[in-house]
């Protein structure tokens, strides 16, 4: 790194103070630009691709320029940084999301239009980054877009997987899964960082050293990796900030390259280049279940290790002392994933850095949070002390350290408690002993948050209570948010436009608690119109994408009833295409001519990926499918009831489904969804909701209040004692005769696929109904009674849907990232100044 002559430096000041024009000429000249210098096309040859690829790198150009002056701005200032720790971010497509950001759409559709192109059909042109697997992933993207927006000093770090989640495909009604190469026709967004490289260790072995009287410990990897930052900008809304998303690739080492190839045998010495570009290929496809594997604890480590060494570096720019580390950086980790930055930070702090073990806890616990998104036990992290000692043998050392301390104090505080003691434990005892990483974050962290009031509550009182009594000033909530950027006006603007002029302006999208203000609308007869037409609309789009991807013909005047979400057992998919044959098997039954007086015409559909590996939810796809072919093709029923299962849910298909929805369903065992944050997106975007007190669903409750709602089912409370009850019972009883029948259809073959249908119901027949579908469905069956009534009244419904809208400012992101800002990180903003619209217009 020379420096450059500071008279040469003058002169680059010079050249680069000006930033690029945002004039309709200028737009289209830097476009055309990036298609003859970047693509190397000529302007008599080049596709829509390639029209999508030009118009990015223009934007990117834009949001470089922003992003550079950020963090120089940052640093100048010398601000505190948050680190957002995630192995997982689902960002969505960047294009649309990049102008509406920048303020720039309506620019850029002018000049593309001038140029002869659609700017709608250039966004459908990029592929969807998907690096993550649900809620949690895409909980990080919202939060990113809120500190960008807010002004936080701000850096994401994730991994840069060659293979993000699987792309679903539906062939003969069951699930197959095609990798999804997702940089296959290269990414305009990110920034290669050719000289941001951390080496990375693995395996090997420890030493003591004794020098001045002082154990000094030395691990020495036997695998040597490297780690390079791929950078994403991620612009703010309405403010010149822009922040970073760092992504790191693995990439073999040359150091390492050495010693193989110099035992001269070559092809394993490239072999083991190969492997080490691996670790950050895949994704792992699992959504809340803990796998186990080996290379998922490197994919773990790599990220934290390097991630550590880059805020390390930045922090000794500074040359500030270590005990002064808290006050710079906070970091925050997304669930356990990469709970391992703690150990790093101290192994660093200790084994390099020289400082003493409590000096160096002060600086770890006073920087660290944890928040936990699951209370289910198959989520929960426990890494095999096989595993994790033969893959970090100083990080396991490192963490019985950490436990000997904390069960000292522990010990001292409940003598002779030995129930305490193992539950507390980091380490779990048993022939198969492992590390609790939930107990490991917590040590660690000064906080620890759950992600909505009922979830927080319920650690407290369940999960870590013990930890609870301990400290109870260490455990917050902090409720789940969405980004109303993204959700709102980029997914629907048709709604963004009249929510403009309901308010008289687009204030709300900073600030969407002062829809609550506008309330009055709801019983307006022009406005409710107007809101119709606008859902309707969504509804058409909506439509056109079933029939081109699904075949299949929907009503578009039907409720369209949508459940989309990860397929999970406990979030009650089959409670839902159950009471769908339910629902076929009454309509069936009813006399031809009473049937359109007794049912609303529904669309129902589904949408979700299985874990390749879990049969159940397989199943479960299966199952609707089977149905779906049946009543879609059954002439008695006709448009009065349609099944759908909409393939590959992800964010750019949620962008169109969530805005078209009219009923949406977030059904999951009362405490067992820890929050939810589709709901909150579907509230939004005027969407009822049919679902149980759970998760945000309650709190989303007391915004709309309950008569805006659709909810039924047992409460946590309950939940425990109607699994005692229903355990000294026979399913036939316990079921009732509406559920029982429906399950003899399934039996008796009405839909086919006996034999996968038969084990699926097997999970809820045989006394085994843990998710208690039995016990909640005919609750479920009269709250769905109820969405029929109020449908047959329009305005009713209408009404209902936009107080809904109006009511949902809590559940912007915005609110909640401010909260861990305030009580959790102790961040102030810093908003860099906005270079003059003069200069941009010139
Ligand atoms: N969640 Br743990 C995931 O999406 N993946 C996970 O591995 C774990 C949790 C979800 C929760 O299920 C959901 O309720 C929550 O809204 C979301 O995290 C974000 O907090």
């Amino acid at each position: 790194n020379t420096p450059v002559a500071s008279q040469s430096t003058s002169k680059i000041w010079k050249l680069m103070e000006k930033y690029l024009p945002n004039s309709k000429e200028a737009i289209q000249s830097s476009v055309v630009n990036h298609v003859e210098y970047t693509l190397a096309k000529t302007r008599f040859d080049f596709t829509l691709l390639h029209c999508y690829q030009a118009v990015s790198h223009s934007v990117r150009d834009r949001l470089i320029e922003a992003f550079n002056d950020t963090y120089q701005y940052f640093n100048n200032k010398d601000v505190k940084y948050v680190y957002y720790l995630s192995l997982e971010y689902l960002i969505g497509r960047c294009l649309q999301n990049a102008l509406v950001n920048l303020e720039l759409e309506g620019q850029y559709k002018e000049a593309m239009l001038d140029m002869g192109y659609n700017l709608e059909s250039v966004y459908e042109q990029e592929v969807d980054p998907a690096l993550g697997n649900g809620g949690l992933g895409r909980l990080a993207a919202c939060f990113l877009d809120s500190m960008a927006t807010l002004n936080y000093p701000a850096w994401g770090y994730g991994l840069r997987y060659s293979y993000g989640i699987f792309r679903q495909q539906i062939k003969d009604g069951y699930q197959v899964e095609v990798p999804d190469y997702w940089l296959d026709r290269g990414n305009p967004w990110e920034i290669e960082r050719l000289d941001v490289n951390y080496q990375i260790k693995f395996y090997g072995s420890i030493t003591k050293k004794v020098e001045d009287g002082k154990e000094r410990t030395i691990w020495e990897g036997s695998e040597i990796i490297v780690a390079r930052a791929y950078d994403n900008p991620i612009p703010g809304y309405n403010t010149f900030n822009t922040i970073n998303l760092r992504l790191w690739r693995s990439l073999p080492s040359s150091e390492f390259d050495f010693k193989s190839f110099n035992q001269g045998d070559y092809f394993k010495a490239l072999e083991s280049r190969q492997r080490a570009e691996f670790i950050t290929s895949v994704l792992y496809p699992n959504d809340s279940t803990y796998a186990g594997k080996e290379l998922r604890l490197k994919q773990q480590y790599l990220l934290v290790s390097a991630t550590i060494q880059d805020a390390i570096r930045r922090f000794k720019k500074k040359r500030k002392e270590w005990k002064e580390w808290p006050k710079y950086n906070a970091l925050q980790l997304n669930d356990t994933h990469p709970a391992l930055a703690i150990v790093e930070l101290m192994r660093i702090l200790t084994d390099i850095e020289g400082l003493e073990y409590e000096e160096a806890w002060e600086v770890v616990y006073n920087s660290f949070a944890y928040t936990n998104h699951t209370i289910l036990p198959e989520a929960l992290e426990k890494w095999g002390v096989e595993l994790l000692g033969n893959l970090l043998p100083r990080h396991l050392e490192i963490i019985y350290n950490i436990n000997h301390i904390f069960l000292e104090k522990i010990s001292r505080k409940y003598p002779n408690d030995w129930r305490k003691l193992s539950t507390l434990s980091l380490v779990e005892e048993g022939t198969h002993k492992t590390i609790r990483m939930a107990n490991l974050s917590i040590v660690g962290s000064h906080a620890v948050n759950g992600v909505a009031a009922l979830h927080s509550q319920l650690l407290t009182t369940n999960l870590f209570k013990d930890f609870y009594e301990l400290r109870p000033a260490k455990f917050q909530n902090k409720t789940n948010g969405v980004t109303p950027r993204r959700w709102i006006r980029c997914a629907n603007p048709g709604l963004s436009a009249l929510l403009n002029d309901v308010v008289g302006s687009d204030d709300w999208i900073l600030d969407m608690d002062i829809l609550k203000n506008f309330q009055k609308i709801a019983d307006d007869p022009a406005i409710q119109n107007r809101w119709m037409q606008v859902k309707r609309q969504n509804k058409e789009k909506l439509y056109w994408w079933v029939k081109e991807r699904c075949g299949v013909d929907l009503n578009i005047d039907s409720l369209f009833d949508i459940q989309v979400k990860r397929i999970h057992e406990y979030k009650r998919q089959l409670m839902n295409i159950l009471y769908v044959i339910r629902r076929y098997l009454d309509i069936k039954k009813t006399p031809a001519e009473e049937r359109r007086k007794l049912f609303v015409p529904r669309s129902i559909m589904f949408g979700g990926k299985a874990a390749p590996g879990y049969i159940t939810a397989k199943r479960i796809i299966r199952l609707v499918n089977a149905v779906s072919q049946k009543v879609n093709n059954d002439q008695e029923v006709g448009d009065l009831l349609k099944v759908v299962f909409l393939p590959n849910y992800n964010v750019s298909n949620a962008q169109v489904i969530i805005p078209a929805s009219e009923l949406s369903q977030h059904i999951s065992t009362a405490g067992l969804e820890a929050s939810g944050t589709s709901n909150m997106k579907f509230v939004m975007n005027g969407c009822l909701i049919i679902g149980t007190m759970d998760g945000a669903n309650v709190e989303i409750a007391e915004e709309v209040g309950e008569e805006n709602m659709f909810i039924f089912g047992a409460r946590v409370e309950q939940v425990e004692e109607l699994r005692n009850k229903m355990r000294n019972s026979n399913y036939r009883d316990y079921f009732g005769p509406r559920l029982t029948e429906v399950c003899d259809a399934i039996s008796s073959d009405l839909f086919g696929y006996k034999y996968d249908l038969d084990a699926l119901l097997d999970t809820i027949r045989n006394k085994n109904d843990y998710y208690i579908l039995g016990a909640d469905f005919e609750s479920y069956c009269e709250a769905q009674q109820r969405v029929d009534n109020l449908y047959r009244n329009k305005s009713e419904w209408t009404k209902k849907s936009i107080l809904n809208s109006l009511r949902s400012g809590k559940f912007s992101s915005d609110r909640t990232i401010r909260q861990y800002a305030e009580e959790i990180w102790d961040l102030e903003p810093c908003e860099i100044p906005n270079p003059s619209k003069s200069e941009k217009e010139r």
